[in-house]
Order: C-alpha cells, then structure tokens, then sequence
C-alpha cells in the first residue's frame, strides 16, 4: 500500500518499551532526510522522480489517465505536522502491459511542482547489490494495518535472485524484481509502505533508487525476503511515460 512499514516482527527486546519508537530494525527518520519521500492519499509511498511527477506503484492505483483523486504529501516525516506540502493529482500512469505480475510501476502528475529535491533512478544494473534504505509511512507490524504517522527508515541488504526464489520459487519474475531482507528477519517493509523507494548511495555519494516496494509474504518473516520493482530494468520506459505526462 503506502509508506515504508518498518515490519518489526514481534520479537521486541524490553529495552523496547521505554524506547520512543519501539520498531526493530527501524527508526524515524530526520526531517529532510528523504526530501524526495511522498505520502499518497491511497496509502502507498512514492518518490519524486520529477518537482511534478510522483514514481510509485502499478498496484498503487487502478489504471490510466486523468485523475484528480490523489493528494501527495511532501516536505515532512510527520504526516499530521505542520509544514506538510499537499498536493493534487493530474494524471496517472500505470506501467504499459501491468497484469499484477511483474511491471509493477506507475507515474502520478502533480498539479503543480514540489520544490523538494528529486530521486534519480537507476539506469543500468550496478547498484543492483548492496545495502538499502527503505523508508516509509507503512504498517511496522504484519497485519498492524494502521501505519505510522511517523516517516521511519531501516537497512536491507540486497537478496540475490537465487536465494530469494529459494522462497518465492516462480512467483518470482528475476529481472523484474529485486529482492531484499535481512535473513533473521525483523526488518522489512510492509503494507503501506508499498510504491516507495528502495534506495542507496551512488559512487558519487548520491542517493539513486534501485526498488520501488512492490510486495512479499507478510512482513519481516525471517527467510523471506521482501520484493521490491527492479526500477533498472524500466529506467527507460519510465523515463519515456513521464515524457508523456
Ligand atoms: C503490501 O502489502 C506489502 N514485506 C508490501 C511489502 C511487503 C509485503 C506486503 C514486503 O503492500
């Protein structure tokens, strides 16, 4: 769905109860920290790829064209704080040929731009490996389904597809997706958190997506890597449909 759900699993150490944000493996993330991180009004995440277009997930909304139905929240990490920049939608975009398998990618046209710095995409396969940011507004326990009102990040490291099939066996479209998990478990996005960034440093020390949080069996399940769009893989088409928009 939405935002990045930092699934804490229920296994909490008791320093957790005086902790602030008790979320294993999570925490909340600084204000402009992910100054590109968005909230939209259907519960799921995005990023800006563009000051007026939104990259989020195909299973995010329903289908092409006009849609004045969707508010974006930017420019915070508190959903219900002051300074929160909300903006409408024009249009959407859903991936060409989306069948729920797979293409799992959209576009969302603003109504007017955000003046928040944007998120590059991944054009090719190098970052593809590695540790990534997950960050999101998301449930932070399977089946919690409240999310949070708080923007919270964790750390995953890259699955390969070998090792991620070990679970998912053929539901698993290699190529299309990339997965990533801790294997203890613990630390995952969740639902809310779906149609956000995965994302991780570039060799120039900027911030470049690889995943777009796409879906997974339950939340930080220890073996069971969450399933992330393989935004290389459409860099391409994305960047032609947003040419369109
Ligand atoms: C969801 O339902 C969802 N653990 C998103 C991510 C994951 C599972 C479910 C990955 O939106």
């Amino acid at each position: 769905m939405g935002a990045v759900a930092l699934a804490a699993g229920s296994l909490q150490p008791l320093t957790a109860l005086a902790a602030p944000v008790p979320i294993i493996g999570g925490a909340p993330a600084a204000q402009n920290e992910f100054p590109f991180m968005v909230s939209l009004s259907m519960g799921c995440g995005g990023a800006l790829y563009k000051k007026n277009i939104v990259l989020t997930a195909a299973h995010c909304v329903e289908g092409s064209g006009n849609n004045t139905g969707i508010t974006a929240t930017a420019g915070v990490v508190d959903l219900d704080g002051p300074g929160a920049i909300k903006v409408k939608s024009t249009k959407v975009l859903q991936a060409p040929g989306y069948d729920g398998d797979g293409k799992d990618w959209a576009l969302i046209k603003l109504a007017r731009p955000i003046d928040k710095p944007t998120l590059k995409i991944a054009t090719n396969t190098r970052y593809n490996r590695g540790t990534f940011t997950i960050a999101g507004w998301g449930d932070t326990q399977e089946n919690a389904g409240t999310g949070s009102n708080q923007l919270l990040k964790a750390k995953v490291p890259f699955v390969s597809d070998r090792r991620c099939k070990r679970h998912y066996g053929s539901r698993l479209t290699a190529g299309q997706e990339i997965c990533a998990g801790v294997p203890r478990g613990g630390v995952d996005t969740c639902q809310g958190d779906s149609g956000g960034p995965m994302f991780r440093k570039d060799d120039s020390g900027a911030w470049i997506q690889v995943g777009i949080v796409s879906w997974g069996d339950g939340c930080a399940r220890p073996l069971v890597p969450g399933v992330y769009t393989e935004v290389s893989t459409f860099a391409s088409a994305i960047a032609r449909a947003a040419a369109t928009l």
